[in-house]
């Protein structure tokens, strides 16, 4: 079949909106009709270069929802008609991974994803001319139409709105993910979280359902604050308008008289900034804070403290899609949304046609969005 699709052709340019042929699916595989997709920092980071898996010319795209069109051979849990969010990590049950009951990272697919392919290592997409465009996270969710393995489809009710519930393949579950999941915080914990946009905020919503006190939002950008504060922030730092660094302002902060040496519970990065990592660590508490990596450093970049953090009882951690497990927990995250657990909307700032893809790269970089969402 034809489907109509926004291609990085290169890295660094914008995307190009063309028809793409797209080829059924082959056993254990599904075609999806996406409905919509939003676009996540990630998505920038792959089309401007700095992923080291970056391929091009590939079919971005990861944070979708849309309907089964069409099964391969085998496939048992899924028919035409069912409505479904896309999982760029996925859960097949029977790998050492997902046997271990330790994590999420799926170890079924993953070589094959990383390299732009379908597990069989071909390509469903190709140009008119038939180049062949690389797969992105397994999912390409920028095309009205994909073809993903099984395992990497996350069955949801049919009462969802796909404009909104597309956001829980990614954005929304990471950053609640990332409190409930990796962090485990306690009630009443203090936590600090760095960069307040479409991951931090859920990050912030995280803390609120998981009962934080005080929870410290840090960004640069001034304009973040008032939505922080509507989904439970309750402090807010801008570095730059501090003479001292961002790490003695949040230990200042949270000093009491019992409690000398200041520092949050919980700190989580969803910057991608390898100093800003390193700030998050350090402004945790001495003895047992725990900080969490969830944004994504471009390639060459490394993290670096002082042993002595690690040694006076800080511990570093990351998270992967907020340590869930797609076709379990994405059911439910989206059962939340529709019981009015969570909030979604008032996130998704902007939406657009396909066409113009690009408008909301450019939002993203001007600060003026927070989710951009695109509906077919
Ligand atoms: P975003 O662009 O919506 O938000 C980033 C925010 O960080 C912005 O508000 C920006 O002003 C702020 N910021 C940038 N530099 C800062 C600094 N030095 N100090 C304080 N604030 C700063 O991006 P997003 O979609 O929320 O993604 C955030 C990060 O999380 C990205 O690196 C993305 O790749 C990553 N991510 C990781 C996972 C995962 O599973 N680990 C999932 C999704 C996204
Ligand atoms: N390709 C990058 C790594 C990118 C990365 O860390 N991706 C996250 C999801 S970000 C979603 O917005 C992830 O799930 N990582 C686990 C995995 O297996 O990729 C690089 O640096 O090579
Ligand atoms: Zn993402």
């Amino acid at each position: 079949m034809r489907t109509r699709a926004a291609v990085a052709l290169e890295a660094g340019k914008p995307l190009e909106i063309m028809d793409v042929n797209l080829d059924g699916p082959k056993a254990g595989e599904v075609l999806v009709e996406i409905k919509a997709t939003g676009i996540c920092h990630t998505d920038d980071f792959t089309r401007s270069g700095a992923d080291p898996e970056g391929l091009f010319p590939a079919i971005l795209g990861h944070e979708g929802a849309g309907v089964v069109r069409e099964v391969g051979e085998g496939v048992t849990t899924l028919k035409p008609g069912d409505h479904v969010i896309p999982l760029y990590t996925p859960e097949c049950r029977q790998c050492h991974a997902c046997l271990s009951g330790k994590t999420n990272l799926c170890t079924a697919i993953r070589g094959t994803q990383g390299q732009g392919l379908m597990p069989d290592g071909t390509t469903r997409f190709s140009m008119l001319d038939g180049t062949p465009i690389y797969h992105y996270m397994g999912c390409s969710t920028f095309a009205n139409h994909t073809v993903m393995p099984e395992i990497a489809l996350a069955k949801v009710r049919d009462d969802a709105p796909f404009d909104k519930i597309c956001y829980i393949g990614c954005g929304v579950t990471t950053g609640i993910g990332a409190v409930i999941n990796t962090a485990g915080v306690e009630i009443g914990s203090t936590a600090a979280v760095f960069g307040l946009g479409g991951i931090g905020l859920n990050v912030i919503q995280g803390l609120r359902m998981a009962g934080a006190d005080k929870i410290i939002g840090v960004d640069l950008n001034d304009a973040k604050e008032a939505m922080a504060r509507q989904f439970g922030m309750t402090d807010f730092v801008n570095p730059s308008k501090l003479s001292g660094s961002v790490t003695e302002a949040i230990i200042e902060m949270t000093k009491t008289e019992r409690d000398p040496f200041g520092g949050v519970d919980y700190s989580f990065d969803a910057t991608g900034n390898v100093n800003v990592m390193r700030e998050a660590l350090e402004c945790s508490h001495r003895g047992w804070g725990v900080s969490v990596i969830i944004g994504v450093a471009p390639a060459g970049a490394e993290i670096s403290t002082r042993p002595f953090q690690l040694v006076t009882g800080r511990v570093w951690k990351g998270t992967a899609f907020g340590g869930a497990k797609g076709r379990t927990d994405v059911p439910r995250i989206v059962d939340w949304y529709m019981d009015g657990k969570i909030d979604i909307d008032p996130m998704i700032t902007h939406t657009m046609p396909l066409d113009d893809i690009n408008t909301a790269f450019d939002l993203m970089h001007s600060g003026e969005s927070i989710r951009s969402v695109v509906l077919y």
